[in-house]
């Protein structure tokens, strides 16, 4: 039986009692009155909504979710950062179904706010070790073959407040700064052969027209790879929050090499050691070494159909549900366990398993009532396997904030609460 019918039979009992009260006489409580009315609208009675005629075409012209869903929301922390200008806001990855993010969903991150441009006065330079430096416009862009790819972002700090034991008790917050989408533009590899590479190119400079002109240095090989110069995003244009009008889409990178509002491309001989991949983006190691360029996202699963946001209502059959990723392609395999990592099972891929896009698993379960240590482990087509907290912090250390990739933990209580805790 359905969760929905369950409630649907609670619900009308709780409506007969009520219904006793009202015999009596006496007053009914908040959840009587409530009771009484959503009885109105389940069967066998006709809903009031069928009762009258719905609301007409173009009511809104740019289509909304139903206002139920209004807490389906991005959110931020507020003790994260200073201002709202460089921040990050988190999607909300409990209340999402399938593989792509809906793009008012999509996780934010600005390093000096959204810029409002014109894309009738944007234009997208490519020079320095090239034959032939261009300016394209839009139009420009728009007129070479284009490719559409479902491919996830994710912010290398994504999880990097719960290094240090931070316990964020949201799964938004846990991993919330991932999203995936299907990206339409460009190949940089088609306009890098419009351009004539040089031979002695071995870098790409990409840098973008916010305040903060961020920018990022690229090794050409990565560059002439699966990189996308992106215009549109789930069939539209990209929304001024994801980098309109076009952006790098850097696919398996951390999301901070795909830069926003992209203006200008430099091919080099040697990295640029930009603010973002020098004293940011770097990895303080145990010995005070720091990693350098650690771009690609290695393979990282969470379960999302029970967290902190979604506790369990009842005992018996539950859908485990979750997503998983790997930056270095497709993944292969999930494995749940519900002991902490005693005992593992193989969960099933549902839906598409594309390369360098969200997958999303699924593991029957009858849930019998009792506390549990629920945790997901990815394995992807290179065969690297997802770390254990212990492992990760064993090589890495605690001083880090980025490419915290660890098997994460819900433990559920009886009661059906769900709660993040670490085990190594
Ligand atoms: N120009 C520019 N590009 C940028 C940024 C920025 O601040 N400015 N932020 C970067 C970071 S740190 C991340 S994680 C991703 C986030 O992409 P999103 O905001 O579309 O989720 O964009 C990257 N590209
Ligand atoms: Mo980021």
């Amino acid at each position: 039986m359905s969760e929905k019918s369950i409630d649907t039979i609670q619900m009308r009992r709780t409506f007969l009692k009520g219904a006793a009260a009202i015999g009596a006489g006496s007053l009914l409580s908040a959840e009587q009155l409530y009771a009484q009315s959503a009885a109105k609208n389940l069967p066998p009675a006709v809903p009031e909504w069928m009762q009258r005629v719905g609301r007409g075409v173009v009511t809104e012209p740019y289509g909304k979710p139903s206002i139920h869903e209004q807490n389906v929301v991005r959110r931020t922390v507020p003790w994260l950062t200073a201002s709202p200008i460089s921040s990050i806001s988190f999607s909300p990855l409990h209340a999402l179904k399938g593989i792509i993010t809906p793009s008012s969903l999509h996780f934010e991150r600005y390093h000096s706010g959204i810029p409002d441009i014109n894309p009738d006065q944007h234009r997208l330079m490519v020079h320095g070790l090239c034959e032939n430096p261009l300016i394209f416009s839009m139009d420009d862009l728009m007129r070479f073959p284009s490719v559409s790819e479902i491919r996830f972002i994710e912010c290398p700090a994504n999880g990097g407040m719960e290094w240090r034991g931070a316990q964020m008790e949201a799964l938004q917050f846990t991993h919330g700064m991932l999203s995936c989408s299907e990206w339409t533009g460009v190949r940089l590899s088609t306009l890098l052969a419009e351009v004539g590479v040089k031979p002695k190119a071995k870098w790409l400079l990409a840098e973008g027209a916010d305040g903060a002109a961020m920018a990022r240095s690229i090794p050409i090989e990565k560059a002439l790879d699966d990189v996308i110069v992106a215009y549109a995003q789930n069939g539209e244009m990209i929304r001024p929050e994801q980098g309109y009008p076009v952006r790098l889409v850097i696919p398996g990178w951390e999301g901070n090499t795909s830069i926003k509002w992209l203006r200008r491309l430099e091919l080099g001989d040697q990295p640029w050691h930009m603010r973002e991949e020098t004293s940011k983006y770097t990895d303080l190691m145990p010995d005070g070494s720091s990693r350098r360029f650690t771009w690609v996202q290695e393979a990282n699963s969470v379960v999302t159909s029970l967290c902190p946001e979604k506790p369990l209502k009842q005992k018996g059959y539950h859908e485990l549900e979750g997503i998983a990723w790997s930056g270095r392609g497709k993944i292969k395999q999930v494995d749940i366990t519900l002991d902490g990592g005693v005992t593992w099972r193989a969960a099933k891929l549902k839906g598409q398993v594309l390369d360098k896009a969200l997958s999303r698993f699924s593991f029957d379960w009858n849930w019998d009532g009792s506390p549990a240590l629920i945790q997901s482990r990815a394995i992807d087509e290179t065969g690297y396997v997802q770390p254990t907290l212990g492992q990760l912090r064993k090589v890495r250390g605690v001083n880090s904030v980025y490419h915290k990739n660890s098997i994460h933990t819900w433990q559920l209580l009886a009661s059906g609460e769900v709660r993040n805790v670490q085990i190594d």
